[in-house]
């Protein structure tokens, strides 16, 4: 044969070989053996990428699109692929030498899958790690506008913003009902340029000054040798720090309080804390502090609830805000501002306002809203958008500017400085959560992934090469502006205005604006936090601290701890307390709130159709509580007996009485005077009664009085009964409104 004939012969060998070895030696390729569980096979295109997961864009110096791709590289096409496209047909087995052979080295496509899982997490956050996020749209009502400069705030204009709760101590697997700060962060897409309002949920700081930053933070989180406790401020070191650094003591005061705790995100107010400065189209300033007022009211849970909630459903507000944005009951914000006159002193009514641990009280300036935020939609993917997103104080839009408070200085600092390690690199603003939706055009260059393809050849200014471009923009083409406020000639020092002297008066404020049951709550968090501290001395230091805040609330916390109450060291302050501050004693929407009905299926089956159907009319979402999963009577059943548990309801409604399942728990004997025969599963009877502890609107009707029977509750405040589902739920309803049913909680002191 000639030369050609043999090395076609070869060839063609081998492409035989690869043939035979692609139908016969590789499980799932054509002509195996099929596989035991079918997986399915219909292919369809994978859902559009939506707009935010598009590509920088990107702009030559003159302002002109470069034509870069538009798609960042996520799904597309039907096909499983390489990252460089190339088709897969297999990524369930390595390149191996043999079935029982070693791996073979050669495997890109294991190397690649394997390399790039192991670099799939970035740092968390050094605090506020535990996050959940959604999107939504600003609306201004233009009262701001005499006000601010600041676009986003006229009448009927839409920004679209994206939002980012968080707890602050906690690492990204932590619970969300920890007792803690809540972190409220919004970045304001606005057409000027992104404004990120990084606020809290509580008005105050622990701190006065920046540079205490690393020591209230090492402070509170875990100690260091053993890591340990977890999202939580209930520990020596954290103790240790607010009893020394007594400025903190006002914070704590709203940490120990029932802020602490929220019930939702959508049921928190939030604070920019710090105080800002406005200027108007005239150049006109003033000082402002921002809140967040949510249309829900602020709400809590009880101590009891949070605990077991870390438990039972460490996701309980991520879940909460999704499950709402996903139900239609789109949370709401007002936006609103305290505003006062722009003076030299930077007071008002004697509150130093560049003092981050003071409020102002509502009553002495009126929170004016200026417009609203409405979260409607939740993020496709949570890495991309939550996690990747940064947030910075210095993200500000031509009409809003800041203020010389310490603490807020030294945040303008630390922002990008921790996102350049976070988000690894400098470019983080191109990454699609982050994209300003103003055009960008920064002379910024390279760099750590840098997705923009930028044209021409002047990154400079001036420049003749690129036209002059960019140019600097004027009042006219709203230019940002760094309000000349005069800076008074002062020695260096490290020192602070002897007005940040005062550490008591505010938490003594707070506390006198309490209701007896929110004093009572306080109360038992910080006996709570500081019999969990091993350090005699510690509490002995916090004790001083209250006695210097409240003598009574001193007391019955050093009653709680087995120690003495000391007296105050100083003239307890006399404070004119801010009714604003309370959270209840007035009646709100119950929007996306949970109702769970018990359902017996030898009970009023009808009935609990109908009352299904009147808890989606008002907006709530009721959940079916069940023997066994599936459904009863065509009602569909979303919680059984065994994954219920109270905590996750805001009202129980009993249908019916239920016997024991086979799966039910040992039954302890009927309360004494209960009169029934029938025993009442055990898990409904701790769902009552749980309900019933934590203050929560208790309905039942039919057969459905036995189980209030049994566990002793009926004929309690925020208990009804009555003949008909739809009457007792419009009363739960009505109780509903209050939040709670207060009268139900002990109230040591008044
Ligand atoms: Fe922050 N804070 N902070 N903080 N903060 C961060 O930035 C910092 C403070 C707040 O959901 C970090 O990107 C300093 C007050 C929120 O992504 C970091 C000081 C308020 C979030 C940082 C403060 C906040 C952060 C960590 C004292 C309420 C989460 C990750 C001077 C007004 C934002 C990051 C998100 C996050 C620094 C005090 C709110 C380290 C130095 C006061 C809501 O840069």
């Amino acid at each position: 044969s000639t030369p050609a004939k043999a090395v076609k012969d070869v060839v063609g060998a081998a492409v035989g070989k690869v043939a035979d070895a692609l139908t016969t030696d590789v499980p799932g390729a054509p002509g195996s053996a099929p596989p035991t569980v079918e997986e399915p096979t219909t292919r369809h295109d994978p859902l559009p990428p939506k707009p935010e997961q598009g590509a920088p864009q990107t702009r030559t110096p003159t302002g002109a699109e470069t034509g870069a791709p538009t798609t960042a590289n996520g799904q597309q096409g039907t096909y499983l692929t390489t990252s460089q496209g190339a088709r897969l047909r297999d990524t369930d087995h390595s390149l191996k030498a043999g079935p029982r052979g070693p791996t073979l080295l050669q495997d890109h496509h294991l190397r690649e899958k394997i390399t790039h899982f192991d670099h799939e997490r970035i740092p968390e956050r050094v605090v506020h790690a535990r996050g959940a996020g959604a999107h939504g749209v600003f609306t201004g009502y233009g009262s701001a506008t005499e006000l601010t400069r600041a676009g986003f705030l006229a009448k009927g204009k839409e920004t679209a913003v994206f939002v980012r709760f968080s707890t602050v101590l906690g690492s990204r697997g932590s619970a969300d009902t920890v007792r803690d700060t809540r972190g409220f962060a919004t970045k304001f897409y606005t057409d000027e340029g992104t404004f990120d309002l990084v606020a809290n949920n509580m008005p105050v700081f622990f701190i006065q000054d920046a540079i205490k930053f690393p020591d209230i933070i090492h402070a509170g989180k875990p100690h260091p040798d053993r890591e340990i406790p977890q999202a939580q401020s209930a520990h020596d070191t954290f103790w240790d720090f607010v009893s020394l650094h007594t400025e903190a003591q006002h914070h704590t005061m709203w940490n120990m309080s029932d802020r602490g705790i929220p019930r939702s995100y959508r049921m928190m107010e939030g604070f920019g804390v710090h105080t800002f400065r406005l200027v108007n189209e005239a150049g006109e300033t003033v000082l402002v502090k921002f809140h967040w007022k949510p249309k829900l009211g602020v709400h809590s849970l009880t101590w009891e609830e949070a605990q077991l909630l870390g438990g039972i459903d460490p996701d309980f507000h991520r879940r909460d805000l999704y499950d709402a944005i996903e139900a239609g009951a789109y949370p709401e914000w007002e936006l609103g501002l305290q505003v006062f006159p722009d003076t030299p002193e930077e007071t008002f009514a004697g509150i130093d306002l560049l003092d981050p641990t003071k409020i102002v009280p509502e009553e002495l300036a009126p929170v004016q809203p200026v417009g609203r935020l409405r979260l409607d939609r939740t993020p496709t993917n949570f890495f991309a958008e939550t996690e990747q997103v940064a947030f910075h104080l210095g993200h500000l839009p031509p009409g809003i500017d800041v203020t010389n408070d310490p603490l807020l200085q030294g945040r303008l600092f630390s922002y990008l400085d921790t996102q350049l390690t976070r988000l690894g690199g400098p470019n983080f603003s191109q990454i699609p959560i982050n994209r300003p939706h103003a055009a960008v055009n920064d002379m910024l260059r390279d760099g750590f992934h840098q997705h923009a393809v930028h044209a021409g050849v002047a990154p400079y200014r001036p420049n003749s090469l690129d036209g002059g471009n960019p140019f600097p923009a004027g009042d006219a083409e709203h230019a940002f502006l760094d309000v000349p406020v005069t800076v008074t000639e002062a020695p260096k020092v490290r020192a602070n205005p002897v007005s940040f002297d005062d550490h008591f008066s505010q938490a003594r404020l707070f506390w006198l604006s309490m209701s007896p049951v929110e004093r009572e709550h306080i109360i038992r968090a910080y006996t709570f936090e500081l019999a969990k501290c091993y350090h005699q001395a510690i509490k002995e230091r916090q004790l001083q601290c209250l006695a210097n805040i409240d003598p009574v609330l001193c007391a019955q916390v050093a009653t709680g701890l087995g120690l003495p109450a000391p007296q105050p060291t100083i003239p307890l302050a006399d404070v004119e307390p801010s009714p604003a501050l309370s959270q209840i004693g007035r009646e709100w929407p119950g929007d996306g709130r949970t109702v769970g009905i018990v359902v017996d299926p030898d009970g009023d089956l009808d009935g609990v159709g109908q009352v299904r159907r009147a808890v989606f009319a008002a907006g709530m979402v009721p959940l079916l509580i069940a023997p066994h999963g599936g459904t009863v009577a065509d009602l569909p059943v979303q919680r059984t007996f065994a994954t219920a548990r109270s905590v996750e309801f805001d009202a129980v409604l009993l249908a019916g009485a239920p016997v024991p399942a086979p799966d039910a728990l040992p039954a302890r004997d009927a309360k004494a005077g209960a009169a029934d025969s029938v025993t009442v599963d055990p898990r409904v009877l701790l769902l009552v009664e749980e309900a019933w502890r934590h203050a929560k609107a208790i309905g039942a009707w039919g057969a459905g009085g036995q189980v209030l029977r049994q566990a002793g509750v009926t004929g309690s405040p925020g208990v009804v009964t009555g003949d008909s589902g739809a009457g007792v739920l419009a009363d739960v309803q009505q109780l509903m409104a209050a939040h709670r049913t207060w009268e139900r909680f002990p109230a040591a002191v008044s």
